[in-house]
């Protein structure tokens, strides 16, 4: 019987009751445990000496993954639709390029939708499994339920961290698997250089020989445009910035006074990396109970959010090999710079 195998693995540190039957008990450890790391990196982040910082990852709870999901649609940020025209373009002839049989993993799959091209053109030869890893049990589901349809293909989603996730990965594969880890949406820039080269690393750690790593990574443009992408007109990137304020209110019944913080979008030249931040328009004290803090803010101090990290396209070769890969082929989009790169494993 080969019907499809949709199946959620919930074995990670935040769901440690997944084996109960009671999904009531399942969600309420889930969200318990999760906070309080939420609490912990907030008191971290919030307290450093000199910048002020909370993790980008946060941003992705229900309503940022909304509207990051508006972000991708807006006319300033080209990124996501870069990304999808070129795997949309693209699929058959990157997967002509990978040794059967393949199976596939992704890395933050969200709703599973750019997996789609590839899945399809790799389905279309083999049956194939298709891993997707991913910390948001909404994302997963969804990924899950996207993707059912598509014949030949068994989906089994783990709800863990990315390395975590695909150590898992790597335990199920079958010997003569090929396996193919997609990390797309430029993701990767999050890291700044050192880290993002030493996350490559570690995913080739967990990888054999021949197996493939498609990574998606937006490309160096003209500050103007850049400052546009992330500080657009109908302010959905600073309410997307700002959402993690209302997020550490939610949940850690803080008082954030999202009025008088604004969103402010920074390039960093020597990074080469566009910075988003969170103003304090005024001096104020904010008091977040749940991680036991009460901050000072000065006029115009700042919470620095997230860095966008830009690459040009030969640094991307440089990257691979530094982390133990060979960068096979590139493909550039021609409207939005951004590229679409594929590196085995050697
Ligand atoms: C999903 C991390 C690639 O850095 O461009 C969009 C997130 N931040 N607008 C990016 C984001 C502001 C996005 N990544």
């Amino acid at each position: 019987m080969l019907g499809h195998t949709v199946n959620a693995h919930t074995t990670n540190a935040h769901t440690t009751n997944a084996h109960t039957t009671n999904s009531r008990t399942i969600n309420f450890q889930a969200i318990r445990n999760f906070s309080c790391e939420f609490a912990s990196d907030v008191r971290d982040g919030l307290t450093r000496p000199g910048q002020k910082e909370l993790p980008s990852k946060y941003f992705y709870d229900d309503l940022g993954s909304a509207l990051f999901e508006v972000i991708s649609h807006l006319p300033e940020y080209g990124l996501t639709r870069a990304d999808e025209r070129l795997l949309q373009r693209h699929a058959c002839e990157i997967v002509d390029r990978l040794d059967a049989p393949v199976a596939v993993a992704e890395l933050g799959s969200g709703s599973g939708k750019k997996a789609r091209w590839i899945l399809e053109a790799i389905a279309r030869r083999q049956r194939t499994s298709y891993y997707p890893v991913e910390i948001s049990r909404s994302a997963l589901l969804m990924c899950q339920r996207e993707l059912s349809d598509i014949d030949s293909i068994s989906i089994v989603g783990f709800e863990r961290e990315y390395l975590d996730g695909l150590l898992e990965v790597a335990a199920h594969r079958q010997r003569s698997q090929h396996l193919l880890v997609l990390f797309l949406g430029s993701t990767i820039g999050n890291f700044d250089r050192p880290a993002g080269i030493k996350f490559l690393a570690e995913v080739r750690r967990i990888l054999e020989p021949g197996d493939s790593l498609l990574l998606g990574t937006d490309l160096e443009k003209p500050s103007a445009q850049l400052l546009k992408a992330y500080d657009d007109e109908l302010g959905v990137t600073a309410a997307f910035n700002l959402n993690l304020l209302a997020r550490v209110n939610r949940e850690l019944d803080a008082d954030f006074d999202l009025g008088q913080f604004a969103h402010v979008a920074r390039i960093n030249r020597q990074a080469r990396s566009i910075e988003m931040h969170l103003e304090s328009k005024r001096r104020q004290t904010v008091r977040i109970p749940a991680a036991d803090l009460r901050l000072e803010f000065a006029e115009g101090e700042t919470i620095w959010t997230e860095s966008s990290h830009k690459y040009s396209p030969e640094e991307v070769f440089q990257m691979a090999r530094a982390a133990g890969f060979r960068c096979q082929a590139q493909w550039i989009d021609e409207q939005w710079p951004f590229a679409e790169n594929l590196f085995i494993a050697e």
